[in-house]
């Protein structure tokens, strides 16, 4: 389960339906253009948030069809609605997911015992393997070493995607917890983690960006630090650019110029203007 996933990001038309095709072309491009090494599925990126349950599932099954055993798949089943959560962790554990995430609850000011039942409870059915999902900006919840020294009690919890800039805390949890999965969440810090021997990384402008973020993740685990930092340097540039830009709906324009039918972002996220389009596409001509 070692390497680099693309959160994958999905095409969505102009009413906000599922573009299957679309969809098909993004899992390809990443396969076969990017070479990552797997996919996150309904992350963030994928604009899990705004999505029904049935297309939640639709989602998962386009891509374990389309991917096939090609590269490895990790499921983001995280909700509000612990109900959901376990019944996505079933669905994706009959379609035969290699492993199960889920978003720490958010919203409510959920405390640490509710957290770990959460886990526990999405768990109970399925032997699947999972990996929290720890994104402490979006959801505010920030644990402590100790806290995920807790979760990890469970044997299924084989790790964490850590989608935070706290090197301390990264540092600690890879020295305290050497058998447990790490992946790198923030794409701009990839190098600062393999430093720190992470895992893996996950992040959504592998979508566009595989290949440069897995030199500087091979370069790093080699000790080949001077040509990693060059290569973060110019993914820094593009990554400026498109959060200047605006996030998803840049990626998926720049997936556009490649011939890969991504679509827009759903509601109540907003399109790019004629301007930001010009943009985007530039951006593209400019890294791709
Ligand atoms: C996901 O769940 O889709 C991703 O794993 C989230 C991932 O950590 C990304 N975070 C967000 O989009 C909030 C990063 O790849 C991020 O987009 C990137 O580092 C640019 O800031």
């Amino acid at each position: 389960m070692k390497g680099l996933y693309t959160a994958l990001m999905c095409s969505f038309d102009e009413q906000g339906n599922i573009n299957e095709q679309g969809l098909r072309e993004i899992v390809r491009y990443n396969i076969e253009v990017s070479e990552v090494d797997g996919l996150y599925v309904n992350g963030s990126t994928g604009e899990n948030f705004l999505i029904s349950t049935e297309q939640k599932k639709q989602i998962f099954e386009i891509v374990k069809d389309e991917v096939g055993d090609r590269v490895k798949l990790m499921a983001q089943v995280g909700s509000l609605n612990v109900d959901e959560a376990s019944e996505l962790a079933q669905f994706v554990t009959d379609l035969g997911y290699d492993a199960i995430s889920a978003v720490t609850p958010f919203y409510y000011k959920f405390d640490f015992e509710e957290i770990k039942d959460y886990y526990n409870t999405i768990l109970e059915g399925v032997d699947t393997k999972l990996i929290i999902y720890s994104i402490p900006a979006l959801t505010g919840v920030s644990m402590n070493l100790e806290q995920f020294g807790e979760l990890f009690e469970n044997e299924k919890i084989i790790g964490v995607k850590f989608t935070a800039p706290d090197f301390y805390l990264l540092e600690r949890l890879r020295h305290a917890y050497p058998d447990k999965l790490i992946y790198s969440g923030f794409d701009e810090m990839l190098l600062s983690a393999s430093v720190l021997n992470v895992d893996g990384a996950i992040g959504s402008t592998f979508n566009v960006n595989g290949k440069r973020a897995k030199q500087i993740f091979t370069l790093a685990q080699s000790g080949r630090i001077d040509e990693a930092r060059e290569i973060q340097k110019v993914t820094n540039d593009l990554i400026s650019e498109i959060l200047e830009n605006g996030l998803y709906q840049t990626i998926k324009e720049m997936l556009e110029t490649q011939g890969v039918h991504a679509g827009y972002v759903r509601k109540p996220m907003k399109r790019l203007s004629e301007e930001k389009l010009l943009k985007a596409r530039s951006i593209a001509e400019k890294y791709l």
